[in-house]
């Protein structure tokens, strides 16, 4: 560790909410990402020469040849963001790396956008507001069977993954009146399956063919990977749709396309892709998809706690100790 003169070499990966940039540069040696250019795999691996903590992102892979050619002084990598599939944490392990992400602080916010996905999409949402847009002059007005959606009342959401964010989403989804039903690794506490009226299923086929929706609330583990597969994506009802707010890698992108195109699955609301930035074109070109450009906690209180919790994280380690949001491969 420097000695205490010379302040630790932090290298943040994108540009962060101001309020965070400014106490980073204040505790830290503080390598800022000012024009937000998302950094290549050069760029990363000439910062891991060199930074006693790296501040990756969801774009950055952090990935096991990077990891193996970083330097003696990489101690710490802080994640700025929960999913920490962005980094091979067992690499980071062997190197004596420690990692943490930001947990909780976004948990609301990602639930948020999940519901507004499980609304948008039944309801037709983004369509009338497109056909509005691009067609208000020419709209003749009301009609009572145009633009018909399905009601959300009453129906049964299923929802993989019934960690913070799954349960924040199930807590909202029953306040709309949907029955909730989850498959997780494990079954949670009674009394939160009590608190949320939620229905354990153990198998996941089972639980799919019988779900209305179906929301993705689960991280991107080598055995969550495409946990949606085509096969599983077979048992949906054709009147089914999915929501996922999670990790695009969880779905079978291409099938998933092709099953909403074939009118095998309702529709879809997708605010994360299997390989971002790029997204299936058939995804894009379906009127029963709303696309959204990985906006779950893109509020400006989540990123700015999010910043915070990287600051603790840091400054935590720094000082000798245990940061609080240390994650591990077990933990997945
Ligand atoms: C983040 C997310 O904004 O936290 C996550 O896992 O996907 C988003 O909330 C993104 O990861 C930033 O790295």
């Amino acid at each position: 560790m420097p000695s205490s003169a010379k302040k630790p070499v932090v290298i943040v990966t994108r540009k962060l909410p101001e309020v965070v940039e400014t106490r980073m540069r204040e505790l830290f040696d503080a390598r800022l990402n000012i024009d937000d250019k998302p950094m290549s795999q050069r760029d990363l691996l000439e910062a891991v020469k060199v930074a006693d903590v790296l501040v990756p992102t969801v774009t950055d892979r952090i990935d096991r040849s990077l990891l193996s050619q970083a330097g003696p002084q990489l101690k710490l990598i802080a994640n700025f963001g929960t999913g920490v599939d962005n980094i091979d944490l067992d690499t980071a392990r062997v190197r004596g790396i420690i990692v943490t992400n930001t947990p909780g602080v976004l948990t609301e916010d990602t639930a948020d956008m999940t519901m507004a996905l499980v609304l948008a999409v039944p309801r037709r949402l983004a369509e009338g507001a497109r056909f509005l847009k691009d067609n208000a002059p020419k709209w003749d007005g009301w009609s009572p069977t145009w633009m018909l959606g399905h009601r959300i009342w009453g129906k049964r959401l299923g929802i993989i993954g019934m960690g913070r964010i799954g349960q924040a989403v199930a807590r909202r989804a029953k306040a709309f009146g949907l029955q909730i039903h989850y498959h997780n690794r494990r079954r949670v506490a009674e009394e939160i399956e009590q608190e949320l009226e939620a229905t354990y299923w153990d198998s996941l086929d089972q639980m799919l063919a019988r779900m209305d929706i179906v929301s993705v609330n689960c991280p991107h583990t080598p055995a969550t990977y495409h946990l949606l597969s085509a096969r599983r994506l077979k048992l949906l009802k054709p009147s089914a749709y999915i929501v996922n707010t999670a990790r695009g890698e969880v779905i079978d992108e291409n099938e998933l396309a092709r099953l909403i195109e074939q009118r095998q699955i309702a529709g879809a609301g997708l605010d994360v892709f299997e390989n971002e930035p790029a997204i299936n074109p058939k995804l894009l070109a379906s009127e029963r998809v709303v696309a959204l450009p990985h906006l779950g906690s893109a509020t400006i209180e989540g990123r700015i706690d999010m910043g915070e919790k990287v600051i603790i994280n840091v400054k935590t380690f720094l000082d000798g100790h245990n940061p609080p949001d240390r994650v591990h491969a077990a933990m997945f």
